[in-house]
């Protein structure tokens, strides 16, 4: 199969103005993800995963839902099966590849994120819901654990005691207890949630994105790193940072009193 992002049927992509958008489109099935999806998702992060030029990414879905998960009707009720092979060729492949992404990616969660569809969301750098969508870790409701690295993400989010609760019962979080509990960054009113997803995506474009994509990578880093070595890493970074033109450019205009014009480099 050959990549035509001419002919995307389960995802539109379009790129402007420096920022690309991904929005999951199924919403007759809430978006669930089906193997086309999976593989159009893919073919359009490696064309954002190798555009230098794209400075913020935005997820988001058509209709009511974000997500409702793996499209179960691809799945044969009342049977076994490897859903290791599953997970390693879609979501997997998927989520590493979101990972090597340079530009600060938004997820704009416009309506229910169950199952997979919550912990794609999570593994964005900034989640924003409407206040009507939900979060349901909907895994264990068909005998499955978390996955998307859900495992890994709600502990560190939200903390042990509600990871496992939720994740054991099910629980639909509203968009408010999210931010609450500290699950994802903001909840938004539905009627200016649109203005509002995309003055976020404009106003992050036009930051320093080198620093960004450092500030996102450290942070995941440092779950891994001794406080030593992360004081290393950190010096090491900014000694970057330093040798840019947007840490030229951000002191230059503090001093001027002007906005500075940064140029993602
Ligand atoms: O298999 C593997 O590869 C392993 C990986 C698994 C990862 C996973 O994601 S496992 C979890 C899978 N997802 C779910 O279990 C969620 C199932 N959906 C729901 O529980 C509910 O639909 C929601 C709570 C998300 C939303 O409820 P509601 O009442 O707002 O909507 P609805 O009426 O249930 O759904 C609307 C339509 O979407 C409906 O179709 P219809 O009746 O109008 O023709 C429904 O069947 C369809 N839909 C919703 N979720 C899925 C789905 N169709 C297929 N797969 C779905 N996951």
């Amino acid at each position: 199969m050959t990549s035509d992002l001419g002919n995307l049927t389960t995802i539109e992509f379009t790129k402007e103005n420096q920022v690309a958008t991904i929005v999951l489109n199924r919403p007759d099935k809430l978006n669930a993800f089906s193997a086309a999806m999976h593989q159009e998702l893919y073919w359009v992060l490696t064309n954002i995963a190798n555009d230098d030029s794209i400075r913020c990414v935005l997820l988001t879905g058509a209709g009511r839902g974000f997500c409702a998960g793996q499209d179960l009707d691809e799945r044969k009720g009342g049977e076994k099966m490897d859903l290791g092979e599953k997970l390693e060729n879609g979501y997997n492949k998927n989520l590493r590849l979101l990972k090597t992404i340079h530009a600060p990616i938004v997820c704009a969660v416009n309506g229910v994120a169950a199952g997979a569809g919550a912990n794609i969301a999570l593994n964005c750098d900034i989640v924003v819901a409407k206040k009507s969508a939900k979060f349901i870790q909907a895994f264990s409701s068909i005998g499955l654990i978390p996955d998307c690295n859900g495992t890994w993400l709600l502990p560190k989010l939200v903390g042990l005691a509600r990871a496992k609760a939720i994740a054991m019962l099910g629980t639909p979080i509203l968009a408010e207890q999210a931010v609450d509990w500290g699950m994802i960054y903001e909840a938004v009113d539905d009627e200016v949630f649109d203005t509002h997803v995309s003055d976020l995506v404009d106003t992050l474009a036009k930051r320093p994105t080198r620093a960004l994509t450092f500030i996102k990578n450290i942070f995941d880093e440092s779950y891994g790193n001794p406080y030593g070595a992360h004081l290393d890493r950190e010096r090491d970074v900014q000694r970057v940072c330093g040798l840019t033109h947007d840490f030229a450019e951000g002191v230059a205009a503090f001093k001027e009193k002007r906005k500075p014009e940064f140029k993602g480099h």
